[in-house]
């Protein structure tokens, strides 16, 4: 049996928690031989629920759960950590202005990146779950200037596998015959679902489905379907978002399908003419533990618009929260 290793989940008595943390110890993130010590990271008046999720994980009996750790200090649980998912944030509250919710963010992953920063693994993978993640990503990555940037990604894998269930439904496939699906730039309704590359049983997805329908409906359907979720649910995304994070990990840790690609919000490199620094989605591949991305991929002006328009969107966000940034 492989040494354990080190697991945070911030938000761990939260819902998406509450389906995130039994998938991870049961070895889905990680493979069925990897042991795993799970730090859990709660606010102080919501210790006693997470006590009770502990209570839950004991009685699973989990062969690969090694040990759990649940806390309401980052500093602990950030400690030695090989892999941390931060998944609590801040809902917007009522009267809550947008620039009010980056700000409370902005001051929650700050302090989380220096948490991480000064306590956590020199090789750990970051993915920030929590809305909204690509910005809150970009602040805890610039609290931890001793970490590589590319340590940080934000979670587009939730809208990834919903593009590839929309056009398995059209064209009547299996999502397993659809491959190189691509979400650009923000986790937000601004995101571009990108089909232009896409191949279902071999064929161009472009081929099969109409534009106005990729335009009207494709598009709008998974940039909402967060929303329509909460309609219908009456609660937000948790065992898909869930399922999101644990394939986003999975596949950093253990790499991508083979000849296929995954979409992940990085940190740019500037590629595609996207300005660099900001944490946005490109195609991904993933091989030994790192990511890179996709490069040479045909941009048409439908999709160069829409990439800038999520792009911007990034950037004003960046901007509502400069002053907190470090220089
Ligand atoms: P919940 O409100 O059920 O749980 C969040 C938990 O985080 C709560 O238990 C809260 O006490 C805790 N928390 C708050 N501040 C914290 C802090 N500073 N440190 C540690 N824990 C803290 O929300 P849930 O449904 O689990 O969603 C969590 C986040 O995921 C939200 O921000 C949500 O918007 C975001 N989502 C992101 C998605 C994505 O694709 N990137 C999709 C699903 C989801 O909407």
């Amino acid at each position: 049996m492989k040494a354990p290793v080190r697991v945070a989940v911030t938000g761990a008595a939260g819902q998406i928690s509450y389906s995130l943390l039994f998938r991870i110890a049961a070895g889905e993130m990680l493979g069925t031989d990897q042991p795993v010590i799970l730090q859990m990271l709660e606010i102080t008046p919501a210790l006693d629920a997470l006590k009770g999720v502990a209570m839950e994980l004991d009685d699973c009996a989990f062969p690969l759960l090694a040990g759990m750790v649940c806390t309401d200090d980052a500093n602990q649980a950030f400690k030695d950590v090989d892999y941390a998912l931060l998944v609590g944030a801040r809902p917007r509250g009522p009267g809550m202005e947008r620039k009010d919710l980056l700000e409370a963010n902005a001051a929650i992953f700050s302090v989380q990146g220096k948490a991480l920063n000064d306590h956590a693994s020199r090789h750990v993978k970051v993915l920030v779950v929590g809305n909204p993640a690509n910005t809150n990503a970009l602040i805890a990555q610039r609290n931890a200037p001793d970490l590589d940037p590319r340590q940080f990604t934000a979670m587009t894998r939730l809208d990834h596998n919903r593009a590839l269930t929309q056009l398995a439904q059209k064209t009547g496939k299996s999502i397993n015959d659809i491959t190189h699906m691509t979400i650009w730039g923000n986790h937000s309704s601004t995101q571009y679902p990108d089909i232009h590359q896409s191949k279902v049983d071999g064929a161009a997805a472009t081929d099969l489905v109409d534009h106005d329908w990729y335009a009207s409906d494709f598009i709008p359907t998974v940039q909402k379907r967060g929303a329509a979720i909460i309609d219908a649910r009456g609660a937000s995304s948790a065992a898909s978002a869930a399922n999101a994070a644990i394939f986003h990990m999975r596949d950093w840790a253990q790499g991508t399908a083979a000849g296929d690609w995954t979409s992940m919000g990085v940190y740019s490199d500037g590629s595609y003419g996207i300005e660099k620094g900001l944490i946005y989605s490109f195609p991904c591949v993933c091989k030994g533990g790192d990511w890179e991305i996709v490069q040479g991929v045909d941009i048409s002006d439908f999709s160069r618009e829409k990439m800038t328009a999520t792009e911007q969107e990034l950037q004003e966000e960046r901007d509502a929260v400069k002053a907190l940034l470090p220089s």
